[in-house]
């Protein structure tokens, strides 16, 4: 790949979700599989929860639809003169075993999203949480050295891999009722436990110097203190957030999707734990909050584990211009009134996989540097 006359800039280059976008790897369906129950992750079907959820791979017309989509989205991207990368073929159907845990299957690449973020000009890989994903890295891994051979600017940080055995999760959260969900909410306990690092990318949302960090069923206290750490001697400022209402949270960018300097797109069911919105009002940051979905949490795909608020996680190409997807009307109308140019595609399909077009992708250069928003 031979790369733009980037003159100040690097060929990894992201501090925030809006800058114009340059680069960006879009994910794949090529030999996804379905989820495996395991102690962080307890799939069930959407119409008939108590049914077994299937495992291994998944079909090729579902595969298809997915990727369909996917192209689409990189047709889109492409047409709007934005390079676009694409994951390595890996076999998630392989089982995995290591000495603390064994697994049936992996997951997919559809989501890089979950597991890769661009820190300014740093690569870093995420712990990831379950079992399923913990070698989820290597589909991206072929590019991250192209991006680190290629300019010696890059950085590149793999965290600290968490061991994944039994004593690592609190397998009983899943058998929680909500009145104990309801009881719970202001401790921020989930499926992890608080001994080990462990974060998704996911949880994460960058906004100039300062990075949220959603405490999460992804994202443990210890994953805070390491990317606290590990950031903070850089020159950012780590916050971590809460959202009490959501009693299954997993990646933040169904919930807190900062679109532009001053305008945070906000969930009206997940507010910020009290407090937590400060730094935004004191700085006359907009917290707005976005319509209901179209398709309702019963109509989402029966295979879906994640939330009807996917229709909220939109990819910003610009601080003028982002991609909803095309259904998403009450959004896009929000959008346009909130002065953006939006592009629209469809993406239903890839719903199944977990993600949106914000998961389902990972921007890896966009113009800018680093600003200060909360001075
Ligand atoms: N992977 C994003 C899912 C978040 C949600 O279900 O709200």
């Amino acid at each position: 790949m031979r790369y733009p006359a980037v003159v100040n800039s690097s060929v990894v280059n992201s501090w925030n979700e809006w800058d114009p976008l340059q680069e960006i790897v879009v994910g794949s369906a090529d030999r996804a599989c379905f989820e495996p129950t395991e102690p962080g992750s307890r799939p069930a079907l959407r119409d008939t929860p108590g049914l077994p959820f299937p495992t291994g791979p998944k079909s090729e017309e579902d595969i298809g639809q997915a990727n369909e989509e996917l192209d689409g989205l990189v047709a889109l991207l492409e047409s709007q003169g934005i390079v676009v990368r694409r994951p390595q073929p890996h076999d998630f159907s392989a089982p995995v075993r290591t000495p603390d845990f064994e697994v049936g299957n992996q997951y997919c690449a559809v989501c890089p999203r979950d597991v890769m973020i661009t820190m300014g000009n740093e690569i870093i890989e995420a712990t990831m949480s379950r079992r399923a994903r913990y070698f989820e890295y290597q589909p991206y891994r072929k590019l991250v050295y192209e991006y680190w051979n290629a300019d010696p600017r890059v950085e590149w940080t793999t965290a600290p891999k968490p061991s994944m055995g039994d004593g690592m999760y609190r397998e009983e959260f899943w058998d929680w009722p909500l009145e104990k969900r309801h009881e719970r909410m202001h401790s921020f306990e989930f499926c992890v436990g608080q001994d080990e690092v462990i974060f998704d990318a996911a949880d994460m949302s960058r906004l100039g110097r300062d990075i949220l960090v959603q405490e999460s069923m992804t994202t443990n206290r210890a994953g805070i203190r390491w990317l606290k750490r590990h950031l903070e001697p850089r020159g950012f400022r780590v916050h971590p957030v809460h959202f009490p209402l959501d009693f299954f949270p997993s990646h933040i960018d169904c919930t807190f999707v900062p679109l532009r300097p001053g305008l945070v797109l906000t969930n009206p069911e997940r507010p910020l734990r009290e407090g937590e919105e400060k730094m935004f009002l004191a700085n006359d940051w907009e917290l707005v909050d976005a319509p209901q979905p179209v398709l309702g949490n019963d109509e989402m795909p029966r295979y879906c584990q994640s939330s009807k608020w996917l229709s909220m996680n939109v990819l910003s190409l610009s601080p003028t211009k982002v991609v909803c997807e095309e259904r998403e009307k009450p959004l896009q109308d929000l959008l346009a009134k909130l002065d953006f140019e939006v592009l629209t595609v469809p993406f239903r399909h890839v719903f199944e996989y977990g993600g949106s077009l914000h998961c389902a992708t990972w921007d890896v250069r966009r113009e800018g540097t680093r600003e200060d928003y909360f001075p």
